[in-house]
């Protein structure tokens, strides 16, 4: 029978893009200092190419109170809760910004860096100089491609904060959005797999239909997502999509299907996801490894963060 540690194993060929945890590593061996200043390089130089879309009044107003008291505060004190959240200081900023789910988190900073641009909260200052490390770091975040780099940013912002809790606090979270209605649903077409619970599960995300969707899995079924920890049972997973899954485009291309043991059924598809933030503009090359049970149900998916695009053409044969 297979376990959970098990079907995280299926489809071992499957070539994850470990520079993501390998750069985030670096990072966090940076000072705050540095650390803030790399992500403004960063983020200056992706807003070259890609545009960040502006959170909605629905995701800021629980940032509003934090965002307007730093609006109040003097350049250092600006530049002070900057630090701390990077240091993960214990106070009472720090602790609120831990409990909000990450896309207020994002929104929050997005917030702040379009005032450090107007002048409204304390620029990193002019001619900052990155130390060595934190310039390869810099270097090597520019290296690798687009999906990989909100990847990273989204992981940098989402560590940030004091969380005495370690993440198992009640977490503040945007409202969920209603589903699409029916008639403005879109399909998917996979080319290689025909599997009613794999195009549903596709079709249900895109549709924001999370209370369908979950009923999908197994009561014990798990969801891996990219670089994480399977997330197990379905209030947890529910929990997930509701808060971080809202709004995102799933385009899923190929895959393949496969009977294994226990006449379980293992399916690879692979191809693209659009986030809200920048919509058409990056696409993030993933991997949707599913394990279903004899009944079609959802025992185990996990989403990888691929290598590279090569990697959406490989199913082992
Ligand atoms: C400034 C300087 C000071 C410090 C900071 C600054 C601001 C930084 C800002 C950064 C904004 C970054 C953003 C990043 C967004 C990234 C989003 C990503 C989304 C990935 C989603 C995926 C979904 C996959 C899934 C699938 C499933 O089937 C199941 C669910 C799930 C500059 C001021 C900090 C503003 C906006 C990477 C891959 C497909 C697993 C979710």
């Amino acid at each position: 029978m297979f376990t959970l540690q098990k079907a995280s194993q299926i489809f071992p060929e499957t070539l994850r893009a470990d520079v993501v945890p390998a750069i985030t590593a670096r990072f966090l061996l940076l000072s705050a200092e540095d650390q803030l200043a790399l992500i403004w390089f960063a983020y200056l130089e992706m807003g070259k190419t890609i545009t960040i879309a502006a959170p909605g009044a629905a995701r800021m107003q629980f940032a509003e109170g934090v965002l307007q008291q730093i609006r109040g505060m003097s350049f250092p004190e600006q530049s002070q809760v900057m630090c701390d959240l990077a240091n993960r200081t214990d106070s009472e900023i720090c602790r609120t910004y831990a409990q909000w789910s990450v896309n207020i988190k994002l929104g929050f900073w997005y917030q702040l860096g379009e005032w450090m641009a107007e002048g409204i909260v304390a620029p990193i200052p002019e001619g900052y100089q990155l130390s060595a490390n934190a310039l390869a770091v810099l270097d090597s975040l520019k290296a690798v491609d687009q999906g990989q780099q909100i990847t990273l940013l989204r992981n940098f912002v989402e560590d940030m904060g004091f969380d005495p809790a370690k993440g198992l606090g009640q977490q503040v979270m945007e409202p969920v959005v209603a589903p699409t209605p029916e008639e403005k649903r879109t399909k998917v077409f996979i080319e290689g797999v025909i599997n009613p619970t794999v195009n549903n599960y596709m079709d249900l995300l895109n549709a924001n239909d999370f209370d369908e969707l979950i009923e999908l899995f197994l009561p014990d079924g798990a969801l891996q997502p990219p670089f994480q920890k399977p997330i197990v049972g379905k209030d947890a997973i529910l929990n997930f999509f509701r808060q971080d899954c809202q709004n995102l485009r799933l385009l899923p291309e190929r895959g393949y299907a496969e009977p294994t043991e226990g006449n379980f059924t293992q399916i690879k598809v692979t191809g693209k996801v659009q986030t809200p933030w920048f919509g058409a503009g990056v696409g993030m090359n993933v991997a949707w490894r599913f394990l279903l049970d004899p009944d079609g149900k959802i025992y185990f998916v996990a989403i990888d963060l691929l290598a590279s695009p090569a990697e959406l053409l490989k199913f082992r044969r």
